[in-house]
């Protein structure tokens, strides 16, 4: 009865972590990311999940953590640990604390030594944990600023992580190599810092001489994180288009409703992908569109202005999806794909023209 989805922000390499209860539809955000909370918001709209709350692992050194922006569209409430120093959570969590969605929990465990207030999320029945940047995949957090202590993240590892059931599933809060999983047993076997019989010593050695650069965003993503990620204006950004009323997609694109199109037509350019002989076909086009054919697409954008709202129409919604990535490619900023293309237009009784009957 688990909902789980690993996502993944290309720009900071952060895994963010959905987990659902299906019964109860309650949901968690495990490290959610600022510039992603759109594109969360859509998944957690068509999975059909409400948003309890997001859980950081700690206050994150390279991205802002996406809490406060999401508080503010799902009405989540921000979890943070109580040693992690940030302001503006509704929850602060301490080692041995529950983190419930719907009959599904999240147990807390201190994992200091990326940070002081680094905490790991262990699933009710410990089949999976979130380990944030305490455990990595064969690797582990750095432990050189913020407060970092390699012996503590030794002891944290140990005595919080590996202590597992060799089966436990492992979820870091970030991979540079695309690895996506991992499991005590592995991590016991092969983590070439922290496994086998490793000593602490050997450990300490190791993590003095990683010699990496700070991260690039570090001293704008710690001040926003101590705050939960609420920007210094105190408001979310609107880069929505505000023309009409639109839904963005988990797959990454801006759509409109037939009847909000029908609504708003004068506002926007409407471009009919399909072929010529569909266009004056059985389902007819929208009364105003004009016609440019996917294939033909490409080398007619200039017969398109910049300054209108582009909504794309094909017969179905499919190829209009492609179409509004490809305007969006070029260049055009304020592109629409009309949801379920003509089919659904006709099929809400919204009128066509040159439609055989
Ligand atoms: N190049 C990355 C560096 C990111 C980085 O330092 N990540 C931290 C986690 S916040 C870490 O522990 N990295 C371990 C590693 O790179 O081995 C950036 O600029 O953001
Ligand atoms: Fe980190």
């Amino acid at each position: 009865m688990l909902v789980f989805r690993q996502l993944f922000d290309p720009q900071s390499s952060t895994y963010t972590y959905l987990l659902g209860d299906k019964r109860s539809a309650q949901a968690v955000l495990i490290d959610p990311v600022f510039e992603q909370a759109r594109r969360d918001d859509a998944l957690l709209r068509e999975l059909g999940l409400t948003l309890v709350a997001t859980l950081e692992t700690h206050v994150h050194a390279d991205h802002v953590t996406g809490a406060w922006l999401l508080k503010q569209s799902e009405g989540s409430a921000i979890v943070l640990s109580a040693d992690s120093g940030a302001q503006g959570a509704d929850r602060y969590v301490a080692h041995g604390d529950r983190v419930d969605f719907g009959e599904r929990w999240l147990e807390v465990r201190a994992t200091p030594g990326h940070t002081h207030g680094c905490v790991s999320y262990v699933l009710d029945d410990e089949s999976m944990a979130f380990t944030g940047d305490c455990l990595l995949i064969r690797g582990s957090g750095r432990t050189d600023f913020q407060q970092g202590d390699a012996r503590t993240m030794y002891r944290s590892v140990k005595s919080q992580i590996l202590s597992l059931p060799p089966s436990c599933l492992l979820y870091p809060a970030h991979d540079y190599r695309g690895l996506t999983v991992t499991s005590v047993a592995e991590e016991r076997a092969f983590n070439p810092r922290l496994g086998g019989e490793i000593s602490e010593g050997d450990f300490v050695g190791y993590m003095q001489n990683l010699g990496l650069p700070h991260p690039k965003l570090m001293d704008v993503a710690v001040p926003a994180n101590l705050q939960c990620g609420k920007p210094a204006q105190e408001k979310a950004p609107t880069h929505d288009p505000q023309w009409a009323p639109l839904t963005f997609t988990f797959a990454g694109i801006w759509e409109i409703s037939p009847a909000a199109l029908e609504e708003h037509a004068n506002a926007a350019q409407i471009v009919d992908v399909r072929e010529r002989g569909e266009y004056v076909g059985p389902l007819g086009h929208i009364r105003g569109s004009s016609l440019i054919p996917l294939s033909e697409l490409p080398s007619r954008t200039s017969e398109l202005a910049h300054d209108k709202p582009i909504v794309a129409v094909c017969r179905s919604g499919a190829r209009s999806a492609q179409a509004v990535v490809l305007l969006q490619k070029a260049g055009f900023g304020n592109v629409a794909n009309l949801a379920g293309g003509m089919l659904r237009w006709r099929g809400e009784g919204n009128p066509v023209e040159a439609a055989r009957d």
